[in-house]
């Protein structure tokens, strides 16, 4: 193949043979067609890797005495006794592996209630091989925690993609859908992490991309949904709010307007006729100069209803961004502040949306920055579906050109107990529904996959997306174990590599949040496209991004004293981040806003410890390139010198953050470094 298959390569596994032969080496499916595809990953991975040519069976057990038997549950409980309770815990989605006596011999069982469960267990079950566990010890039953688990392409019609840094899109090349040997194969990637959807345009729908929704290209979407379908992955679209207008030439998109509704309906109704398995729509409404119902008077909920109204019928679903605030603010004005945004905008509406919508929340109240505070819609909100936005894609964190695992803070971002019905309500177990009764939850990923060879630009960036799908299934694991599977799906398991690599992106965030913006300040991009350091690049525009640096102080006051951001919490962290003495100082200058002179827990002053955190985070920079280096010979020679060449890349970017941001407190204190270390005058 011209690309690689990451996790999924199907590597020389030569030393496993001996070991699983015999029961490999016979395959009985239970059931019609509808399992060649489970089947035939299992044969391909066993002949490629193993070298083992499984005999299969169909529907009889003649002259077999080991085999792996594949089936629905409910055929195998025809053959098999002792499988009672697994009606019980077995969802919709999940599956069990799992090893049992069958007369004389032993057999081991891949079994789900559905199709789709099997899917997933064959690539569990694949996973497992590669990683040389025993069968004795293959005992696994597995359901998602979550019931959402969907990724966000940026991708535009005319084949770019916007915050894309891994090439164009997959999906479209000069206003045309793309399907090809790859696209298959990315389902093949998603659907062994477990993705259950993919929304496969641009939340920013531009006018001319409405025709979307057209029937030419509805056929050529038809087509690619099959595709994914098979894989246990449902299409979603991105909408444009205005489409009546622009696509339905109509004079308004007002959601209460019947004729408005109507034309929704009826193309809702167009799109099932194409695709019946039809995901629903992701929107970004009033947002950044997308259209939406404000236009109109009207409000989020009257939008999302009127969608989820023409959906409902066919079990689809809309999500609605909560990614909305002004973006048109003035700087001069010290009282507006964008981080109360998505709460000011969506509590109110808390219980007034459909079933069948879901309210899409980022991270954290502003925009996928290297750190903020976990937004307080989370606990917030108590009768909304919701879904937790994480940003797979590199924006804020170095584009793919900086290694930066986010698999550490998404862990972080889920465990956060958001207090909202006392300790307990961690954003994972809302997004699991066990907080509130809402059910309709679940993750969702904005893409970092292009057409480059290794999908992601950066080679170590393919973890982020392993970990995203992984995490959303369940958000239990140990990051330390996903890391560690992964490095050895991909690299293989010699002790070194697994040991460096392991490190390597165990502290590559922190690394990076060092040298660019710790103590939760953010921004200091250069504006437009994100990258490289400009302490006021975002200072005196309208985006409300503001740090509002002077000679003595820096950073917003959000406590209740100030703009009164931290009220939207629930106690204790509304006190926590409240006092300047409490808050973690992770995220110090995100709630407050601190003299320079100010002591730290350390007993360093704030803008030592700015200077201090700098130079460490490329010292933490150069020694995650060494361990690398230290795997030259370990890693093949092209990945090496790829990775290699953006460590080196990224290491030159530290010191030129650490210089400018450096050189910039320098210049607006005075104050020089206690070490005495070189900074720019
Ligand atoms: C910002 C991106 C912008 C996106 C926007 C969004 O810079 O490209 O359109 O978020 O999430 O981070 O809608």
């Amino acid at each position: 193949k011209p690309y690689s298959m990451c996790w999924l390569e199907y590597t020389d596994l030569n030393k496993y043979r001996d070991k699983y032969r015999r029961i490999f080496g016979n395959i009985v499916v239970l059931g019609d067609n509808s399992l060649n595809l489970p089947l035939k990953e299992l044969r391909d991975f066993l002949t490629y890797s193993l070298g083992i040519k499984p005999k299969i069976f169909r529907n009889t057990f003649a002259n077999t005495s080991n085999f792996v038997l594949i089936g629905k549950l409910s055929d195998v409980r025809k053959v098999l006794k002792g499988l009672d309770e697994f009606e019980f815990s077995l969802g919709e989605e999940g599956f069990l592996i799992k090893k049992v006596e069958f007369g004389e011999n032993s057999i081991l069982i891949l079994t789900a209630k559905e199709y789709v469960g099997l899917i997933y267990g064959v690539f569990k079950l694949i996973e497992k091989l590669k990683l040389g566990e025993d069968i004795d010890k293959i005992n696994f039953l597995s359901n998602p925690s979550l019931k959402f688990r969907i990724l966000n392409h940026w991708d535009n019609l005319d084949g770019s993609v916007e915050r894309g840094y891994a090439g164009n899109s997959i999906f479209f090349k000069d206003n045309k859908i793309i399907i090809n040997d790859r696209t298959k194969d990315y389902a093949r990637l998603l659907s062994s992490i477990g993705i259950n959807g993919i929304v496969i345009n641009n939340v920013n729908v531009k006018k001319k991309e409405v025709e979307l929704l057209t029937i030419p290209y509805l056929k050529k979407l038809k087509e690619l949904a099959k595709i994914f379908s098979a894989y246990g992955i449902k299409i979603y679209l991105s909408i444009n709010f205005a489409s009546p207008i622009y696509l339905g030439g109509l004079n308004t998109a007002d959601p209460l307007d019947k004729r408005v509704s109507l034309w929704w309906k009826t193309k809702v109704d167009e799109i099932y006729e194409y695709i019946p398995d039809f995901g629903g729509f992701l929107v970004k409404a009033d947002s950044e100069f997308n259209p939406g119902p404000h236009m109109y008077g009207r409000t989020h909920a009257d939008g999302a209803n009127m969608l989820g109204e023409a959906l409902e019928p066919y079990g689809g679903f809309v999500i609605w961004r909560a990614f909305v605030y002004n973006c048109l603010q003035d700087w001069r004005d010290v009282k507006t502040d964008r981080a109360k945004a998505a709460y000011d905008n969506f509590k109110p509406l808390d219980g007034k949306f459909m079933d069948n919508v879901i309210v899409q929340i980022k991270y954290g109240p502003m925009d996928f920055q290297v750190r903020e505070p976990v937004n307080p819609l989370f606990g917030g909100l108590e009768q909304t579906n919701q879904i937790l936005e994480l940003q797979i894609t590199q924006e804020y964190t170095g584009q793919q050109i900086h290694l930066c695992y986010l698999g550490v803070l998404w862990k972080e971002i889920l465990e956060f107990d958001t207090y909202a019905k006392g300790k307990g309500s961690e954003v994972k177990e809302i997004l699991k529904g066990s907080v509130f009764k809402i059910k309709n939850n679940g993750m969702a990923g904005v893409s970092n996959v292009g057409d480059n060879i290794n999908w992601t630009g950066h080679d170590l960036a393919q973890a982020n997306l392993y970990t995203f799908g992984e995490l959303a299934w369940n958000p239990d694991e140990k990051i330390e174990k996903i890391v560690e599977r992964w490095i050895k799906l991909t690299f293989g398991d010699d002790e070194k590599v697994v040991e460096n690599i392991s490190y390597m992106l165990l502290n590559s965030h922190k690394a990076y949040e060092k040298y660019t913006t710790p103590l939760g300040l953010g921004w200091m991009v250069n504006p437009g496209h994100h990258y490289g350091p400009n302490p006021e690049g975002y200072e005196y525009s309208k985006w409300g991004t503001y740090h509002r640096a002077n000679y003595e102080a820096i950073g917003v006051d959000r406590s209740s004293r100030g703009t009164g951001y931290t009220l939207q919490y629930h106690s204790p962290w509304r006190e926590i981040y409240d006092s300047i003495d409490t808050c973690p100082e992770e995220l110090l200058l995100f709630f407050h806003r601190v003299p320079y002179n100010y002591r730290l827990k350390s007993g360093k002053t704030l803008l030592q410890t700015y200077y201090d955190l700098h130079f460490e985070g490329v010292e933490e920079a150069e020694e995650i390139r060494r361990r690398w280096i230290e795997l030259k010979g370990k890693i093949d020679d092209k990945t090496y010198e790829r990775v290699l060449q953006r460590l080196n890349m990224q290491v030159e970017h530290a010191k030129e953050w650490r210089d400018v941001i450096n050189t910039y407190f320098f210049r607006r204190t005075g104050i020089p470094d206690e070490k005495g270390r070189k900074i720019y005058p």
